[in-house]
């Protein structure tokens, strides 16, 4: 049995990988919108795994009789000013849902909520990874520089992390 608290977190987590989905959505099609068909598509399966960070939180609620009391979520942002841009975002966003997963093990551990505390720790390590993966593109973009090459190459790039 979850405490009412540990269960208003996960049920808070939830909304926040559904609106990751969601901010990826749009900022997949905002890169092919702008011909980074790449980026696109890196963005598009990016989502899809993000929802599926939702749903292994659903699993798990509903594996503990917890109830899911899902909130709103955010209309994400859908403007983006460049590719560096869209992937600066992504890295940003990436920090905020390492914190909030970082508050929520605390919450666990403090409160001898073992299970949840070990049930978290796979999204202790996503996250590691995609920190990880968003900060590398983002630094080859501003590695690459603006030119359309430059950029044509890099988009050809986050291609080749499409699933990852
Ligand atoms: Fe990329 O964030 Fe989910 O967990």
């Amino acid at each position: 049995m979850l405490s009412k608290e540990v269960i208003k977190k996960l049920n808070e987590q939830v909304v926040k990988e559904m609106s990751a989905s969601n901010l990826y959505l749009n900022m997949s099609s905002w890169c092919y919108t702008h011909r980074y068909d790449g980026a696109g598509l890196f963005l598009f399966e990016h989502a899809k795994e993000e929802n599926s960070h939702a749903t292994k939180l659903i699993t798990y609620l509903n594996e503990t009789d917890s109830l899911l009391t899902l909130d709103k979520i955010d209309k994400p942002e859908s403007n983006f000013k460049s590719l560096l841009d869209v992937f600066e975002r992504t890295y940003e966003h990436e920090l905020k849902v390492t914190k909030s997963i970082n508050e929520l093990v605390e919450l666990a551990f403090t409160t001898k909520d073992y299970s949840t505390f070990n049930f978290l720790q796979w999204y202790v390590a996503e996250q590691h990874e995609e920190e990880t993966l968003f900060r590398g593109i983002k630094d080859k973009i501003k590695l690459a520089g603006d030119s359309d090459t430059s950029l044509y190459l890099i988009d050809q790039y986050i291609k080749g992390l499409a699933g990852q």
